[in-house]
């Protein structure tokens, strides 16, 4: 495939290519061009020249809300073909792929409508003299880079929030997943999308997706991935003080106490944890289980994570497919040996399992966990959860918060009174009572701590996209400066 860069389909300046192989079996599965600085410069001019002298910022929001609703339809007309891809380049199952589909387009149709209900504010109260206008304008050229982990779906949370905004991009998708990237282009030309308003760049962090940091021709970052990258996309942005969005990572606490319906409660922990092999940064991988209850509910969830399904990915039966990489299975592996090493329990198969040719881990579960471990820390992004104990509602709290990160946590408890308390508490941009893993558009995402700055989805997304004007309209004489006095 190509990339597409001012509305043309183009290969790398420097004509090199990287191709991907699938995890779930070792074969190639596409071959992408291996941008370099030149082709991201190229990709920054395409969308400047369309933010400034292009129809996009300026065009009725009604015309940008058919181009939006037009890319969703297609989603769906194409989600098949766009799911194989998916689940080839990610390893994930596929009949998660299908479904996130689906959950990508509606992200394109909530945007349609919020693209036609954006709008600033007026105050007619300052005066006989004076009116105001507050305008929510684009803000301009964002760089958007995603991960592999939900490629298709990532951007989908960024993308149609950048351009219900008016706004232009150039994306970066990973370079292990670029295949579903590379479609959402071409069925946003089939839209009638305008050359130039995206632009889409395959390559490696660097030196392709560092340039989109680097670069001063644009206005903001939005990037979803590692904590680590995250903090360089921060340190870039200060040479022009771009803006910055950044969805990190999480290690999301399930806290469940005595009075909870245990039987949903083993359902979404096993959902929470072992859902996309763990590879989410929604990730539920502690379970924070008050005491009375923990040898019960342990017992229910290893036996439902008994029949998890672990295999190749295009299996209609498979609940865990393949890992990403050779690094990230390694991750995985390590964390588990080295949390047996520090006397953790480990609970059903350890560690990797048999395949001639895929990437494949046993979901695991770690018990005897002490809060203070290695492994109840720090984001493994793998099938593995970490059960802890606790005694009361300030200790679940306490162990919740400990971490460096804030991204989302549940409370399962059947008394409301002490989910509100709870939920008051927790240190995370999402909690969930009685649920977990639900995701509607018109609701923000995003995380407190070293999770991430700013929030995807919902008003609050589009929101992220905009500068506000400030323009006052001045009536009648105007004193002097003089007698006005210094105001
Ligand atoms: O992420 P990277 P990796 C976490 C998870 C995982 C770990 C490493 O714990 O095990 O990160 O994954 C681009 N300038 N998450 O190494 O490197 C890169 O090309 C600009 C959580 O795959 O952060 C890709 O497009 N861009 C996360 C994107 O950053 C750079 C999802 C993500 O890759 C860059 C993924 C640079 N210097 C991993 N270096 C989540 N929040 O869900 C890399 N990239």
């Amino acid at each position: 495939m190509k990339m597409l860069i001012g509305g043309k389909w183009v290969d790398a300046a420097g004509g090199q290519t990287f191709s991907r192989s699938s995890p779930g079996n070792g074969m190639e599965v596409g071959i992408y061009p291996e941008a370099g600085a030149e082709d991201v410069d190229r990709a920054v001019a395409a969308a400047r020249s369309a933010f400034e002298t292009g129809e996009w910022p300026y065009m009725a929001a009604e015309d940008r809300a058919r181009i939006l609703t037009s890319t969703a339809e297609l989603i769906r007309k194409n989600a098949d073909r766009i799911a194989l891809i998916e689940t080839l380049e990610s390893g994930k199952v596929i009949s998660q792929a299908r479904a996130e589909m689906d959950w990508s387009a509606n992200l394109w149709d909530y945007c349609a409508g919020v693209a036609r209900t954006l709008h600033g504010d007026s105050h007619n109260n300052l005066g006989p003299n004076l009116i105001a206008n507050v305008m929510r304008e684009p803000i301009g050229v964002v760089s958007i880079i995603t991960p592999w982990n939900f490629p298709l779906l990532i951007i989908s949370q960024k993308l149609p929030f950048a351009l219900a905004a008016g706004c232009t991009a150039i994306v970066k998708p990973s370079e292990f997943t670029p295949g579903t990237t590379l479609i959402l282009g071409e069925l946003l030309m089939e839209a009638g999308l305008p050359d130039g308003v995206v632009n889409i760049v395959t390559g490696h962090g660097r030196p392709a997706g560092q340039r989109m940091l680097d670069h001063p021709g644009v206005d903001m970052i939005s990037f979803t991935g590692s904590t680590a990258v995250g903090k360089i996309a921060v340190q870039s942005s200060a040479q022009q003080l771009k803006k910055v969005s950044l969805e990190l990572g999480g290690k999301n606490a399930q806290i469940v106490f005595a009075d909870a319906n245990l039987e949903e409660a083993a359902d979404a922990i096993i959902e929470g944890a072992f859902k996309n092999a763990g590879e989410s940064c929604n990730c539920g991988a502690r379970l924070l289980v008050e005491r009375s209850i923990h040898d019960e509910l342990v017992q229910r969830v290893s036996k439902r994570a008994q029949s998890v399904k672990v295999g190749d990915p295009l299996d209609p039966e498979a609940q865990i497919g393949a890992i990403i990489s050779p690094a990230q299975l390694d991750k995985i592996v390590g964390f588990v040996s080295r949390a047996r090493e520090g006397g953790a329990g480990v609970l059903l198969g350890e560690g990797r399992a048999p395949s001639d040719a895929g990437l494949y881990v046993y979901p695991s579960i770690l018990t005897g966990v002490d809060p203070q471990m290695e492994v109840a820390n720090s984001e493994i992004f793998g099938p593995v959860l970490s059960v802890i104990p606790f005694d009361t509602p300030a200790e679940a709290v306490a162990i919740a918060n400990q971490t460096d990160f804030g991204l989302s946590a549940a409370v399962w408890t059947s008394d409301y009174e002490r989910a509100v308390a709870m939920t008051r508490r927790l240190q995370a941009g999402t909690v969930w009572v009685n649920t977990y893993s639900s995701g509607p558009a018109e609701l923000p995402f995003g995380g407190y701590k070293q999770s991430g700055i700013g929030r995807e989805n919902g008003r609050a997304g589009v929101e992220e996209f905009t500068e506000l004007k400030t323009v006052q309209f001045h009536f009648g004489g105007r004193q002097a400066w003089w007698v006005r006095g210094q105001r």
